[in-house]
């Protein structure tokens, strides 16, 4: 297989160029479009956040984890459902991104958790979300909270 190296010059500008989300720490060539959440009730349930996570650059890239003042315990999940139809969901470890693909996390797939909330989730209210992946990049994303019944960002 061949492999195209590039210089330190080119790989720099085209990675500036990749930016469109704001990228606070490490050469992170992702996009978040879409992201939503739904308002919760009270602080007692976790809530949950959606979006679709992309990979610009030519390198993939692996989310680890997830930070967020307005959660103690923000972690990725997935749910699954079982052959009689039965969910259930646990945390789905790091998940790798190939050069110009994208994950979706998604209701009854892989989603942000937030577990203990520092404050209730209200519709109408954003709050920052910050990706981690693995070689220390991070990039922020502000969620907006649509209703409880909420489906999708389209709603
Ligand atoms: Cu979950």
């Amino acid at each position: 297989m061949k492999k195209i190296i590039m210089t330190g010059t080119l790989a720099a500008l085209l990675t500036f160029g990749g930016f469109s989300v704001p990228a606070l720490a490490g050469p992170v060539d992702v996009v978040v479009e879409s992201a939503w959440s739904r308002a919760s009730i009270g602080m007692n349930r976790p809530g949950a956040a959606y979006m679709t996570i992309r990979n610009t650059g030519d390198e993939p890239v692996t989310l680890i984890g997830l930070s967020t003042a307005l959660a103690m315990m923000p972690e990725i999940h997935e749910t699954k459902t079982n052959a009689e139809g039965v969910s259930s969901m646990s945390a789905a470890g790091e998940i790798a991104i190939a050069p110009g693909e994208s994950v979706a996390l998604e209701p009854g797939g892989l989603h942000a958790m937030l577990m203990r909330l520092q404050q209730p989730m209200t519709e109408g209210e954003t709050f920052p979300l910050t990706l981690l992946f693995v070689d220390g990049g991070e990039v922020t994303v502000e969620v907006p909270i649509l209703g409880i019944g909420a489906r999708g960002p389209e709603d």
